[in-house]
């Protein structure tokens, strides 16, 4: 009798969460002292209040321009302004960090003085292809953290932002997507966890993730061909025709990095954005969006080159620097070098 007794249907299997997996992570580490954690932790939460934003984006009547100019001389959307301020709001407070740099902010910006200065930088991109808010398709926001390079525990400067790829402590991105999901990778591989809104967590759902060796599929705006150098030209006329072993690739271009950059991770394939005759030295900045992607695809297995040197080993000038990316599955990437990279 007692078997024909309804509960209701068996509970869903929920693997670690995010902070259960961090939590792992820092009890391997000898002498780990949760700052990392706890600044994971606040990038989480306001992960999360960006996604609840996004996801209401209509409703909330947030859509629609503020009319203001970032420093990179785009026209501001709501909700990139609302994703920064959650950003430095859920950070500033903990303690973790002595300064921060983002995109929609020309100067680094600092913590205020009622709160300590930990030994982390932060930098992030807060909204990645806003340009796609408007039409409900995938953005983004991609993050960066290094360790603080001036001493002490006062306030942090620009030559703790000015650090390259390869001495990135942590990195990742958060996709705002048909799901969303946060990937980040501290060295130690790439981990990807879907948010279940219903409960209000990340659930790791992608463990260990590794970019295919060779896909075929390519990712650049195509619209520049005219713009481009003949390198690039010759380059992207070679991958989507058939010639010998090489079959044509497929084209997908969203337009957001960070989907672009998602799908290529876990399809393989290469994403580019070159130098064009608009844009001398490409489109995408190092700091906060190339790097950290960088850091990933390199923790997955994949490559990413500004078509002379690898990304991680840029030395990075100027906090909004820009370069062009070439990033994806290794094999792709050095094809794509055969055509652009420096001449043997
Ligand atoms: P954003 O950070 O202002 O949104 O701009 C960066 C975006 C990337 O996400 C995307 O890959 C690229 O710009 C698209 O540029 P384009 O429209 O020139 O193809
Ligand atoms: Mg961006």
């Amino acid at each position: 009798m007692d078997e024909h007794l309804s509960v209701g249907p068996a509970p869903s299997f929920y693997g670690q969460t995010l902070e259960q997996h961090l939590l792992q992570m820092q009890r391997r580490q000898t002498g780990a002292t949760g700052d990392f954690t706890g600044l994971f932790h606040q990038i989480a939460l306001a992960a999360k209040i960006i996604a609840s934003q996004v996801s209401k984006a209509g409703l909330a009547n947030i859509l629609g321009l503020t009319g203001d100019v970032n420093v990179q001389g785009e026209e501001v959307q709501k909700l990139d302004i609302f994703a920064n301020n959650t950003l430095v709001r859920c950070v500033q407070q903990g303690g973790h960090v002595c300064v921060m740099g983002s995109e929609e902010v020309e100067e680094p910006i600092p913590i205020p003085p009622q709160y300590p200065k930990g030994k982390y930088v932060l930098q992030f991109d807060p909204l990645d292809g806003s340009g796609n808010i408007d039409i409900n398709a995938s953005i983004g926001t991609i993050f960066s953290i290094h360790r603080r390079k001036t001493p002490g525990n006062g306030p942090g400067t620009i030559v703790d932002c000015l650090q390259p790829g390869r001495d990135i402590v942590a990195a990742g991105y958060v996709i705002y997507g048909s799901s969303n999901m946060f990937v980040y990778s501290a060295g130690q591989g790439v981990h990807g966890f879907t948010f279940d809104p219903a409960i209000g967590e990340f659930f790791l759902s992608h463990e260990n993730l590794r970019i295919p060796k060779r896909g075929d599929t390519y990712s650049i705006n195509e619209g520049n061909y005219h713009k481009w150098d003949e390198p690039v030209r010759a380059w992207v006329d070679w991958v989507k025709r058939d010639e010998g072993d090489h079959k044509a690739y497929k084209l997908r271009y969203i337009g957001a990095m960070v989907a672009d950059f998602h799908r290529t991770l876990l399809r393989g394939g290469i994403f580019v954005y070159p130098p064009d005759r608009k844009n001398a030295s490409g489109k995408l900045r190092l700091l906060y969006e190339a790097s950290p992607l960088a850091f990933v695809c390199e923790q997955a297995g994949g490559s990413a080159t500004d078509g002379t040197t690898a990304i991680c080993d840029v030395i990075p000038t100027e906090l909004h620097q820009r370069t062009p990316l070439y990033i994806g599955s290794p094999d792709d990437v050095a094809d794509a070098l055969r055509f652009v990279g420096p001449r043997a």
